[in-house]
């Protein structure tokens, strides 16, 4: 059959809501995982200022949350850092309360700036310290508060993109702006943050119990095994923030790790499907993104950076480097299609 042929047949059948697989069989399956993201460093230094200014421009309580979105360059107007996950910078200034609502995408907090702000989560507040994590979970009541007297900035990531794959992302507020404190801070921290949990609890959700990690605690833990083992070639010292209860990752849709890599490591260069966003905490250097046509981006504290799945990248830390990051491993894995090359 010649070319004029097939195209009438496919203006044919296409009359019935039918196409043919072979024109796009190689696309649906490609040879290589190819994500539309690029890699992309988001300077503090210049995104910092617009982040304060957005305070003079709209109120906590007008924008409901006051947000600058990570977007992707080469995804724009989806509100997204990579593929599969949003990523935002939010101001909350002293005095301000974002109102209560509770939604089917989870969210993470990574505190960047300042001290004395709050999230309420199901009636309990937890105040953020820099590189604090804080988990909402999918459908929890949140709002948050600042108590203190500068402002404060942190970083905002979730599965949004996933879950409107799924046409699921959906959202309700609450009646009041702020949901009744029903527990006293640090509660959930005393029946779970121990190794412990309390007598004939069984009850296993698919988010975290614990929903803040603070930083001293997963910095010091980085610390010590630092000093009493082999970096991993690829990774340094990498943990994952887990449940207490299963062992397996704190969040059910987004894998969060805080690493360390030492003044002077170069990591070997490290591919995996998964898509990932990180926050440096302290230190600085550099992470070199691609074989060919490589992108470097050469990052210091506050720096965000994403790094789309299966590119190839190797990390070089010029001074002691903590850096956190989230990505979409965990899914991945639950789906059974998660790789990675160890170069
Ligand atoms: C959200 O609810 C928050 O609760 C932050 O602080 C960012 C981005 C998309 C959808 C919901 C928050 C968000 C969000």
């Amino acid at each position: 059959m010649g070319n004029a042929e097939r195209t009438r047949f496919y203006e044919t059948i296409g009359k019935e809501q039918l196409a043919p697989l072979w024109e796009v069989l190689h696309k649906l399956v490609a040879r290589e995982p190819a994500p539309r993201a690029a890699p992309h460093l988001w300077a503090w230094d210049a995104v910092s200022p617009h982040v304060l200014a957005s305070g003079d421009l709209i109120s906590a309580e007008e924008a409901e949350r006051r947000v600058l979105i990570l977007e992707n360059p080469a995804m724009p107007g989806q509100a997204k850092a990579v593929d599969t996950l949003y990523a935002g910078l939010q101001l909350i200034l002293p005095g301000e309360v974002a109102r209560a609502h509770r939604h089917t995408a989870s969210a993470l907090r990574f505190l960047i700036q300042g001290s004395g702000a709050y999230t309420a989560v199901d009636g309990e507040k937890t105040y953020m310290e820099p590189g604090d994590f804080v988990i909402t979970p999918s459908w929890g009541w949140h709002d948050h508060g600042h108590e203190g007297s500068e402002p404060v900035i942190w970083l905002d990531g979730l599965d949004v993109p996933m879950i409107q794959f799924y046409g699921a992302s959906f959202a309700e507020t609450y009646a009041q702006q702020k949901f009744a404190t029903n527990k006293p801070s640090g509660y959930t921290r005393a029946r779970y943050g121990a190794n412990m949990k309390p007598f004939g609890d069984d009850i296993e959700g698919a988010t975290s119990p614990i929903f803040s990690y603070p930083y001293s605690a997963s910095r010091e833990a980085l610390a010590q095994m630092h000093a009493a083992q082999d970096l991993d070639a690829h990774h340094g010292i990498k943990l994952e923030y887990i449940n207490p209860l299963t062992g397996k990752s704190a969040m059910s849709t987004i894998s969060t790790f805080l690493q360390f890599l030492p003044k002077g490591f170069t990591s070997r260069p490290y591919r995996a499907t998964d898509h990932t966003v990180y926050s440096v905490v302290e230190g600085r250097g550099t992470v070199t993104v691609g074989e060919t046509d490589a992108t470097v981006m050469e990052w210091g504290p506050k720096d965000h950076f994403a790094i789309p799945g299966w590119a190839e990248h190797k990390f070089e830390a010029h001074e002691d480097a903590v850096i956190f990051s989230f990505s979409d491993q965990i899914v991945q894995h639950k789906l059974g299609i998660w790789r990675e090359i160890r170069s």
